[in-house]
């Protein structure tokens, strides 16, 4: 049946759209990620989103977070730049020097996140729109009217965005694609076990990733990924169909130590290797 829905994605095939360095690169032709996110009790939602942009080729990778939590950003990843953000103002020199923003990775649901997003969406930058991005976008919080954009809802934030349950997302995934694509515009990418993206043409697959993957902080590090790829000039649709190959197929790297026990940065490395 998905054979027929849906056209299966080959990683080293998509790998081609990244054209390799020349000579006398620099890293301002390799874009500029803003990941926005990291409320209390979700610091590392961002440390991995930006770490997974770096490892994935991004010029610069920008952290607007929590000012409580810079400090161990750095301490972690001192190529990252984290900046404490109180509010929406304080995001607009951030925003105007990004090339993409990543929205929602920990980003939580109180007015700071609201406000941060709504500025982010504002700012007309190419959106990834995960996690608390997605939850802010069903409660009518924001509008992606407008601004190009990458969303990645596994089942729950669908069927928030959807207004149906879980199940049923998970009963007619590419049904489920599709609607989203058709209410938000852009490019869908539906995660779980058998990744579809829907960016308004037929639907893609990825069957890449294995049930490892099932554990806290491997949608982040996706985020990240596909964040990068948009900077580095990959088109909407291209960035996603990569950006979920990749992630998936660094995971099953990663996954033959085993699966159980298998952590989202496990991933990070592998991402590297993938891109050579
Ligand atoms: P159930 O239980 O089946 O009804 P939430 P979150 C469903 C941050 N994080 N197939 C499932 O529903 C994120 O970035 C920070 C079917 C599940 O209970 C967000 O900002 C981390 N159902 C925030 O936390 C690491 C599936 O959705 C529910 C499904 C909340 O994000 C963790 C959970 O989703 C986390 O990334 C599937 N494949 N996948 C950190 N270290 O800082 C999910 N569901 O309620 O949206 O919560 O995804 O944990
Ligand atoms: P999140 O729920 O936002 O942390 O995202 C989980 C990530 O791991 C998504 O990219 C999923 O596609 C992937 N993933 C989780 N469980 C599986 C699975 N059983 N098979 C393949 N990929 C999975
Ligand atoms: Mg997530």
């Amino acid at each position: 049946q998905l054979e027929a829905d849906a056209y299966r994605l080959d990683l080293a095939e998509l790998l081609e759209a990244l054209p390799a360095r020349p000579a006398n690169a620099h890293k301002g032709l390799y874009g500029t990620v803003l990941v926005v996110g990291g409320d209390y009790g979700m610091a590392g939602a961002v440390a991995m989103a930006a770490e997974a942009a770096l490892r994935c080729g991004a010029g610069l990778v920008r952290v607007a977070t929590r000012l409580e939590h810079v400090a161990a950003l750095v301490a972690r990843t001192p190529e990252v730049m984290p900046l404490g953000v109180a509010s929406g103002d304080d995001l607009k020199p951030l925003l105007d020097s990004a090339d993409v923003v990543v929205v929602g990775p920990g980003l939580g649901q109180s007015e700071w996140s609201r406000f941060l997003a709504q500025a982010a969406v504002a700012s007309g930058k190419p959106l990834v729109l995960d996690a608390d991005g997605l939850n802010l976008l069903a409660a009518g919080e924001l509008s992606l009217a407008g601004a190009a954009h990458v969303i990645t809802p596994h089942p729950g934030e669908a069927a928030r965005l959807l207004g149906i349950a879980n199940a049923e997302v998970q009963s007619d995934r590419f049904a489920a694609a599709s609607a989203l694509q058709h209410q938000y515009g852009g490019v869908v990418v539906l995660k779980g076990n058998g990744t579809l993206i829907a960016g308004g043409g037929a639907q893609l697959l990825s069957d890449y990733g294995n049930p490892g993957m099932a554990t806290g902080g491997m949608g982040d590090v996706l985020s990240g990924v596909i964040g990068a790829l948009l900077a580095q000039g990959l088109a909407l649709t291209e960035a996603a169909a990569l950006g979920v190959c990749l992630h998936g197929a660094a995971g099953d790297l990663a996954a033959e130590d085993g699966q159980r026990g298998l952590v989202a940065t496990d991933l990070i490395p592998w991402l590297r290797e993938l891109l050579e």
